[in-house]
């Protein structure tokens, strides 16, 4: 049998990397969407339940080392999960989805890890969007999920810490609706509404300017000067006004 020789291999076989060529389509919006790998026995192991402000901040250090290396335009976490806006013509990795997937991952997983000194892990995934009208969308159903889980999580974890079994809690909140469980845990002598707010509605990090005091060589004196500098922001309006705040910042 005839060997192949080294270009025909070469070529053959890159013609197997069948998905290499794939890449954000041009012109589009594009979140990529990170979340932790069975964060739920990971948690369950080291932070307190439902929410633990060790936790936060291991995510949002997480977000905005994404944010710096993809010069994401408006980045998103709540609970295990981080999106990263990127502009219509964002031109990381030559908009290679292969690329952007695998290296997003790997920076959450390495961030993380190195924040929390535990090997953990993230999937990522892309969403696209048409218009700035879809990333308003899509940014309000992350929010009213991770309300929805927030509630579930302060529902489950305050029946639990009474002593009721997993499968009783689960028996007990099937099926059940919002003002169930707002009134069961009212009765507890816990106010959904007054849980701070980033538990509810994430937290956002984005591009701000800000004044600095700097120092002109040159004056030899002290003057102002404006920065753009990341800023990570606890208290995120909901609904109408998310979504007003979000046209305004993306504009
Ligand atoms: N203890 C604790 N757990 C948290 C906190 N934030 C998120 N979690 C947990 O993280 C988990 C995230 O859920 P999922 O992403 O749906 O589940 P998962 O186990 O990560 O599974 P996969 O994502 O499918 O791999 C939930 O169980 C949350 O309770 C926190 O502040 N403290
Ligand atoms: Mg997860």
């Amino acid at each position: 049998m005839k060997k192949p020789n080294k270009q025909d291999l070469d070529v053959r076989m890159r013609q197997r990397e069948v998905y290499h060529n794939l890449t954000l389509v041009p012109g589009m919006w594009a979140v990529v969407r990170l979340d932790g790998r069975s964060f739920s026995r990971f948690t369950q192991q080291f932070y307190q339940k439902p929410f633990d402000n060790r936790f936060k901040d291991a995510m949002v250090q997480t977000a905005t080392a994404l944010m710096k290396d993809l010069h994401g335009l408006y980045g998103w976490t709540s609970s295990d999960e981080i999106s990263i806006l990127l502009p219509p013509g964002w031109a990381g990795f030559g908009r290679s989805l292969e690329k952007t997937l695998s290296l997003s991952a790997s920076l959450a997983g390495s961030t993380f890890s190195l924040q929390v000194g535990q090997a953990v892990q993230f999937d990522s995934r892309i969403w696209l969007g048409a218009t700035l009208a879809d990333v308003l969308d899509y940014f309000q159903w992350r929010q009213e999920d991770s309300a929805r889980c927030a509630l579930q999580g302060w529902a489950y974890w305050t029946l639990r810490q009474q002593g009721k079994t997993a499968q009783e809690v689960t028996q007990l909140l099937e099926g059940t609706d919002a003002a169930f469980k707002n009134e069961l845990l009212f009765q507890q002598g816990i106010n959904f509404n007054e849980t701070p707010l980033w538990q509810r509605r994430g937290i956002g990090i984005y591009t701000a300017q800000v004044s600095k005091t700097g120092f002109n060589p040159i004056l030899q004196q002290e003057v102002m000067v404006q920065r753009n500098v990341l800023v990570q922001k606890d208290d995120l309006p909901m609904k109408e006004a998310y979504r007003d705040f979000l046209g305004d910042l993306l504009q």
